[in-house]
């Protein structure tokens, strides 16, 4: 019985020793010492010995089922070191290839001063609206107190579509919208497109981007009008700046007036950007006409309101010095990725 145990041990050590994987290894485990296994198969006889040798024997089975034990976890082991070491090797990262770059996009320059902007008007209480870029004669002219025979209502001034439907020349019409859906106070701004049919130079497009303001609500004045676009003002162009109105007219406001600016370059002494005029022209303004008013169905003798509308290219190709209007519309990536 010693013998066939010394047999068990060496035949297992050697099956261990051929065993390809951690399946084959399992199985052995089972078929040497499992509960129907070889060395199980013995022990069964013990009962055949004498009281004598049966201790021995004993001792021996149990260190031999350790021996084997010991053999295949040793195996195992040994097989998942091997595993995991292959795997490392497999999923080896060369961390010295240089990197693939993504070329990365960036906003356009009318977006950008667009964002700007849309921030200054947030942070005193401005809600940024929307409307169409197709509209009736009602919106882009009537409502707006364009008479009926007013130049700007000229095929060659605006791009018709229909009897009577048309580009926007302005975004005064989401404003109108704005006041027949709500109710004062209104403080509303419109970033928006905007189409006109000029000839196409280095400072005019038939297309190009506006932004127009509203505010209506009792007892506002032109020192609201003042106050707002002088804290716009100093916003974009640095505190120092100061701004000044000069009179002028459009229909939808009365009194109307043309905003400047003091040249941020020089100051306000006169230099090349301003043509030594110490002041550059920024937007136009008023107070919103009664007769806009009273077309929202607001009573002009219970509310009042001030209205501005400023030019967004115009303000992109001064902010970042760009010399033509055309490249803010031709998308040629060179120029583009500048920004
Ligand atoms: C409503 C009533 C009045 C908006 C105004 C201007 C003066 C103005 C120009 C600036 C450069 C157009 O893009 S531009 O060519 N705009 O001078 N816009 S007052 O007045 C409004 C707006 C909405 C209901």
């Amino acid at each position: 019985m010693k013998e066939q145990l010394e047999q068990i041990r060496a035949a297992a050590k050697q099956a261990l020793s051929g065993a390809a994987t951690g399946q084959d290894v399992d199985a052995l485990r089972v078929r040497f010492l499992g509960k129907k296994g070889e060395l199980t198969a013995i022990l069964k006889q013990m009962g055949s010995l004498s009281p004598a040798e049966r201790p021995a024997i004993g001792q021996l089975a149990n260190e031999i089922r350790a021996d084997i034990e010991q053999a295949v976890a040793q195996r195992m082991r040994a097989m998942q070191e091997k595993a995991t070491a292959h795997r490392l090797q497999r999923e080896t990262v060369d961390i010295t290839m240089p990197g693939k770059v993504s070329p990365q996009g960036c906003l356009h320059p009318v977006n950008l001063v667009t964002e700007d902007l849309i921030a200054i008007f947030q942070s005193m209480g401005f809600d940024v609206v929307d409307g169409p870029e197709v509209e009736t004669e009602y919106y882009n002219f009537t409502a707006l107190n364009v008479p009926q025979d007013h130049p700007a209502r000229d095929m060659q001034d605006t791009f018709f579509l229909g009897d009577d439907l048309l580009l926007r020349s302005q975004t005064s019409c989401a404003q109108i919208r704005t006041m027949e859906t709500r109710k004062p106070p209104i403080r509303v701004i419109c970033p928006g497109r905007v189409f006109r049919a000029d000839e196409v130079d280095a400072t005019h497009s038939p297309v190009f981007h506006q932004c127009e303001g509203l505010v209506v609500d009792k007892g506002i004045t032109m020192c609201n009008l003042k106050g707002v676009l002088e804290q716009f003002a100093r916003e974009i162009y640095g505190p120092e700046t100061k701004v000044r109105f000069r009179p002028s007219f459009f229909p939808f406001t009365e009194p109307s007036v043309e905003v400047d600016v003091s040249c941020a370059e020089c100051g306000g002494k006169g230099c090349r950007v301003c043509k030594d005029a110490g002041w550059i022209e920024l937007l136009g303004a008023g107070m919103v006409h009664p007769n806009v008013l009273r077309a929202c169905g607001i009573d002009p003798e219970v509310y009042s309101g001030f209205a501005f509308g400023i030019g967004l290219d115009r303000l992109a190709i001064t902010r970042y010095k760009i010399s033509d209007i055309r490249l803010l519309f031709e998308n040629d990536l060179r120029f583009l990725s500048q920004f």
